[in-house]
């Protein structure tokens, strides 16, 4: 199916915007939050691919990226010429995979079970209007916290972040793990509606940066102008340090409509 889909589209050498490549944040720039992209969206990917190279750079991980673009006959890896999973830390070119890297090889058990018991235990002293299960996420590349649990429902996620508003949860206890971990190189991340990520300092969504500018040696392609599509670029939020990098040129939209809207005028499509 990559190979299929891949085939179709100019090689990334021969796209005619020379040297550009668009980025994306998936969850409120792609799709709104969780849910699955539009026909609509993918449609203008898909024209946009012939003029460019693209990628997405996601926090969560692939299968959930694969529920949210892709479909049971195909797979996300197919849509896009690079996609970054966990920020890069899983990543694939043209349907293939590229070298990985994980969050407990270098944090080490010890330290990743203070940090896991310290979380539960914060978890368990605090009163929400409700709790669910699956309060840690353990994923390859970081993990995610979620004190409602992710197996809230959608209507439970919209209860949890009107509250979280309102009583700052998520923003205390990331306050406190900062406190009580200072040692130990982390970054927290404040990214979708229920929960916070939490990945070694750097391993932020400009990882996979260093995936799009290793193109000059397997294509020969230099990737001179990279745009970032993100509705988290605020500091604090998940796309901050991908789009005030100095190497992007960042876009800040509202929502999947707005990402198209900016794409169409960019690229006359
Ligand atoms: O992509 C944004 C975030 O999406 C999810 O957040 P939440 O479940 O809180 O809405 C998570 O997958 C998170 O890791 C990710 O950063």
């Amino acid at each position: 199916m990559a190979t299929e889909a891949a085939s179709v589209y100019p090689s990334l050498e021969n796209r005619p915007v020379k040297g550009t490549i668009c980025l994306f944040d998936v969850d409120g720039t792609l799709t709104p939050a969780r849910r699955t992209v539009s026909p609509d969206m993918l449609e203008l990917l898909s024209r946009l691919r012939h003029k460019c190279a693209i990628g997405y750079v996601g926090g969560s991980d692939l299968a959930k990226q694969q529920e949210q673009l892709g479909t049971a006959s195909i797979n996300v890896t197919s849509l896009f010429d690079f996609s970054f999973a966990e920020n890069g830390l899983t990543a694939y070119r043209l349907g293939k995979p590229l070298a990985s890297n994980s969050f407990i090889q270098w944090l080490g058990e010890e330290k990743y079970q203070n940090l896991v018991n310290f979380c539960l235990k914060y978890i368990a002293d605090t009163k929400l209007p409700k709790k669910r299960g699956t309060f840690i996420e353990f994923r390859n590349g970081m993990i995610n916290v979620s004190p409602v649990g992710r197996n809230a429902s959608v209507e439970e996620r919209n209860e949890f972040e009107a509250y979280d508003q309102v009583h700052n949860i998520r923003r205390d206890l990331v306050e406190a793990l900062k406190k009580e971990f200072p040692d130990y190189g982390l970054t927290y991340s404040v990214g979708g509606q229920i929960s916070f990520d939490v990945f070694p300092t750097g391993w932020d969504k400009t990882y996979c940066l260093q995936h799009v500018e290793a193109e000059k040696n397997i294509s020969g392609v230099k990737y001179e102008t990279i745009h970032f599509f993100g509705d988290k670029c605020f500091p604090g939020g998940n796309d901050y340090e991908i789009f005030s990098d100095s190497r992007i040129s960042g876009h800040s939209v509202t929502g999947p409509e707005d990402t198209m809207k900016i794409l169409k005028e960019l690229f006359r499509l």
